[in-house]
């Protein structure tokens, strides 16, 4: 007893010191302590909860990544409905507004909040004795989704609060939170940025990519996108529970909750313009996208009297910023080819001035965005300029100055630059022109190749490559290898310098790692992590290049799709030959191959359920590493079924076979 004794006093202190720098980081984002220091006290907590399974508890940090992958999510009924706001874009409609608050609660002096208007979307927080017990999205404003697995993994919603502290905040032990959930610009851009690579469709903003995140039906996707929470409401029984807005917004504060700074409380439309103001500058700096400004009235008796309509509430308006943008109109639409082949929409506009600059293109995405804004050629239409640099149209306009355009948007047949039938897989939202050799997919290929996080090529930027490729100096990638310094003294601006420079950079490209060749090949689905895994596997491009989509798939995080694509990559002659080039060049072809245990040589796993302390890919790699094989079916070659908690019907064709039914436990005990 006293040795558990011991390790729940353990436990319970590391679980504090582990939810302090939890709260220091994501909510006030002023860290104390490394990334490595912070991880340490994860594992050592891991560690002894796996000695002590019986302690763990699902409010413990260890627990924010959990769950099986759901099938769909269950409904559930707001405690009362989450409303939307009404807009208003002018000093004008403000003034309005606040007379009717005026008119309808005849009062003259009323305070209001400002808050700005995080550009997210509004989820609902289930509190039970200070645990959390539920998350729910806004949905339909009075019908939402429980998406509480993937609210979880969110580092700035606490699990749970302990009781002194929500005793100090004067919040009752069960209540209900409400707030903004959104993705900053920076991760928006990184995570669209590795989609790109990896040949996925990308998302227009960071509120789609939001959307699309909290719904992930397998939470331990959403915990890698590292999504921010920031409250703004507080209910006991669906009905706000202090007598003053700012109350709340201090008393969330004050119990640990992320409540945005850049709030004011004013007692006038003056100071309330002035605030407006102030942010319409400021907004760029911010790491969140916000659409405007909120201004709430402040007395809580005063929003009762004043109610709702419709679906907004008359004691709150939403100021928004005019677009960062003008109107133009969509001249022409022309296709362009990137690097995976994804052919992406440009639209050609009317030159119109934004934020100082001249625009004369923007992006529309993909067809999807097409359809969505029922865009045709001559249509005027607004064009934004997002948070990041590429301007995009955001809406059609349509009013008596600005008729509507008749001329359809056509998707090619074929490849606007190499003449290819273009294909858009099932299921797909990207037409594609599958030419390994279109030229078009050659430029990005190369900038790919060359790229930093690549081969590391300093130089070899677009347009040096453009001349490369415009001198049929450089076909493919292996090309590079071949450079001579007459062939760099022959283009534009070329002295003898920079091509010497360009030369050391292409030979010094040889000491990177086989990974890098691998990932520089661009191989569709293949991105940083997958052509990491491959070389840690494989050891060398030969036995990559010879493997079968079987034995491909025994790569972590490596299913059919990526097997596939790798196999008919290899497949095709001149990649082949391109490969066999860089291999004569001397770049890398062997790795440090990930040197498997063989405890487990020779035996086949099966997992179901729910691990508590794993992930499936966890689990798989742990039997891997020891030699082992993870299949996805039980069959009498199977050694030994791995069952979590709530396991399917493997388990029971295992009973039904005879197979040995193992825990976590177990499993970790055989791979040593
Ligand atoms: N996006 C925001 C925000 C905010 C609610 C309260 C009742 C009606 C609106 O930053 N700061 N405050 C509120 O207050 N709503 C916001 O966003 C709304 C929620 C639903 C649609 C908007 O996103």
């Amino acid at each position: 007893m006293a040795a558990s004794k011991d390790a729940e006093k353990k436990i319970a202190a590391l679980r504090e010191k582990i939810r302090h720098h939890e709260y220091l980081y994501y909510v006030l984002d002023r860290p104390e302590i490394s990334d490595f220091e912070f991880d340490k006290l994860m594992q050592e907590l891991q560690q002894l909860e796996a000695e002590h399974p019986s302690l763990i508890t699902p409010d413990s940090p260890t627990q924010r990544v959990g769950g099986k992958p759901r099938e769909g999510f269950v409904k559930v009924r707001h405690s009362s409905p989450m409303l939307s706001l009404d807009n208003t874009y002018s000093e004008e409609d403000l003034r309005d507004w606040e007379r009717r608050v005026h008119e309808l609660s005849g009062r003259k002096d009323v305070d209001y909040v400002c808050e700005l208007k995080l550009d997210g979307m509004s989820l609902s927080l289930g509190y039970d004795d200070g645990q959390l017990v539920r998350g729910v999205t806004r949905g339909d404003g009075t019908t939402g989704e429980d998406v509480t697995l993937n609210v979880r993994t969110v580092r700035s919603v606490p699990l749970s609060i302990p009781e002194d502290k929500l005793k100090h905040a004067g919040i009752p032990a069960d209540f209900e939170v409400r707030g903004e959930l959104l993705m900053p610009k920076a991760a928006f851009k990184k995570l669209n940025e590795e989609r790109e690579r990896n040949g996925l469709a990308t998302f227009a903003n960071p509120r789609n990519f939001t959307a699309g995140t909290v719904r992930q039906l397998d939470a331990s996707i959403t915990a890698q996108r590292r999504l921010d929470f920031f409250a703004y409401m507080l209910l006991q029984n669906g009905h706000t529970y202090f007598d003053r807005h700012w109350k709340t917004l201090d008393a969330l504060e004050a119990a640990g909750f992320k409540v945005n700074s850049h709030r004011k409380l004013v007692r006038s439309m003056e100071e309330v313009w002035s605030f407006i103001q102030q942010w319409e500058e400021k907004r760029e700096s911010l790491p969140y996208e916000i659409d405007g400004i909120v201004v709430k009235v402040d007395r809580t008796s005063l929003q009762d009297e004043l109610g709702f309509t419709g679906k907004a509430p008359r004691w709150a308006i939403a100021y928004k910023y005019a677009a960062r943008g003008g109107i133009t109109k969509l001249e022409n639409v022309r296709w362009q080819v990137g690097r995976t082949g994804k052919l992406t929409p440009v639209a050609e506009l009317s030159p119109v001035a934004i934020g100082g600059t001249t625009v004369r293109n923007a992006t529309l995405h993909n067809v999807d965005e097409i359809e969505r804004l029922g865009v045709k050629i001559g249509d005027y239409v607004q064009v934004e300029r997002g948070g990041d640099v590429i301007p995009k149209v955001s809406k059609v306009v349509e009013d008596k100055d600005h008729p509507r355009g008749t001329k359809e948007i056509d998707i090619p047949e074929k490849c606007p630059v190499c003449g290819t039938k273009v294909v858009r897989t099932e299921g797909e939202v990207d037409y594609r022109c599958v030419n390994a050799n279109c030229p078009a997919k050659l430029l990005g290929t190369i900038l790919h190749f060359a790229s930093r996080g690549v081969m590391n090529i300093d130089g070899m930027g677009e347009s040096l490559v453009t001349q490369l490729i415009e001198r049929g100096l450089v076909k493919n990638v292996a090309d590079i290898y071949d450079l001579s310094k007459k062939d760099l003294l022959s283009l534009e601006r070329f002295a003898d310098k920079s091509a010497q420079n360009i030369l050391d950079e292409i030979e010094n490209s040889k000491t990177l790692p086989l990974e890098r060749v691998i990932y520089g090949l661009g191989i569709r689905f293949v991105g940083e992590r997958t052509a990491q895994f491959l070389g840690e596997h494989f050891g060398s491009m030969e036995a990559l290049e010879d493997a079968s989509v079987e034995e491909l798939q025994d790569v972590n995080e490596v299913g059919p799709r990526i097997a596939e694509s790798i196999v008919e990559f290899f497949g095709n002659p001149a990649n082949r030959k391109l490969v066999e080039r860089l291999g004569q060049a001397g770049l890398a072809f062997k790795g440090k191959k990930k040197e498997r245990g063989t405890k487990l040589a020779g035996k086949t796993f099966v997992l179901t359920g729910t691990l508590a302390h794993y992930t499936r890919d966890e689990a798989k790699k742990m039997i891997e590493d020891a030699g082992g094989k993870v299949t996805g079916s039980v069959s009498k070659k199977t050694d030994y079924v791995v069952a979590g908690t709530d396991a399917g019907s493997k388990l029971d064709k295992a009973k039904e076979l005879g197979l040995a039914v193992i825990d976590e436990r177990e499993m970790e005990k055989l791979a040593g």
